[in-house]
């Protein structure tokens, strides 16, 4: 029995039973990924991301190196869900260094289909800190954590949440619970409750980190009803 089979028996069995409400279906499952050394599972790779060896499981990983200041969601490596209700995303991630003004190897982003601004749901900037997607009055962006969390070629573990009842996203890292916003574009423009998210995860930008290129890496990508 395939796993989509599998998952189906569970729904029905659970929908005859009364309890749907109390079965996470994987929505997309990539205990694997990139282990085909492709990108087959995803919609579209862009720039320069490729398959690297430098793996947190199995041999292969997807790597993008960063050099200099570039357009951010242009690097993102994009899987496209169009999903209205709530769900979570997780999985492994590296970069080489971290810049000492804005540094960005890894984003989770969301877009509103019809809206311009993207929802940074999940930012690694300045020295290691996690930021998310609104700026505060000086232009800079909202944080999470006021201490750095993540380390320069260290794997990190992340997890983001959405509530769409809630319209609410709330973020991980290694474990530990670092905070809960509203979704809100860029902008500052409200999300609905009944609005796709477009999912995206990828990196990323640098800003005053010298000529020397970042190398950013996603592994065990994993998206679930939540
Ligand atoms: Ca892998």
């Amino acid at each position: 029995m395939s796993l989509k089979e599998y998952a189906l028996l569970l729904v029905v069995a659970a929908a005859l039973a009364g309890h749907v409400s109390a079965i996470e279906i994987p929505l997309l499952l990539f205990e694997d990924s990139f282990e085909t050394g492709t990108f087959e599972n995803w919609d579209e790779a862009q720039c320069r991301w490729r398959i690297g060896t430098d793996s947190h499981t199995g041999e292969y990983a997807a790597a993008c190196i960063v050099e200099g200041k570039v357009d951010a969601p242009g690097r993102a490596l994009i899987k496209t869900l169009d999903y209205t209700g709530s769900y979570r995303v997780e999985g492994w991630f590296k970069t080489t260094k971290l810049g000492t003004l804005t540094c960005s190897s890894l984003y989770i982003l969301g877009e509103v289909p019809g809206k311009e601004s993207l929802l940074y749901s999940l930012q690694v900037i300045e020295g290691g800190r996690i930021g998310y997607n609104q700026r505060n009055e000086s232009g800079k962006h909202c944080l999470y954590s006021d201490e750095p969390v993540v380390r320069a070629g260290q794997w990190h573990r992340f997890a983001v949440c959405y509530d769409r009842d809630a319209s609410t996203q709330s973020v991980w890292i290694d474990g530990r619970y670092l905070g809960t916003s509203l979704l809100r574009t860029l902008s500052g423009e409200p999300v609905r409750p009944d609005e796709c998210i477009s999912l995206r995860i990828g990196g990323g930008s640098t800003w005053g980190v010298g000529d020397e290129p970042d190398i950013a890496i996603i592994d065990d990508i994993r998206v679930t009803t939540a």
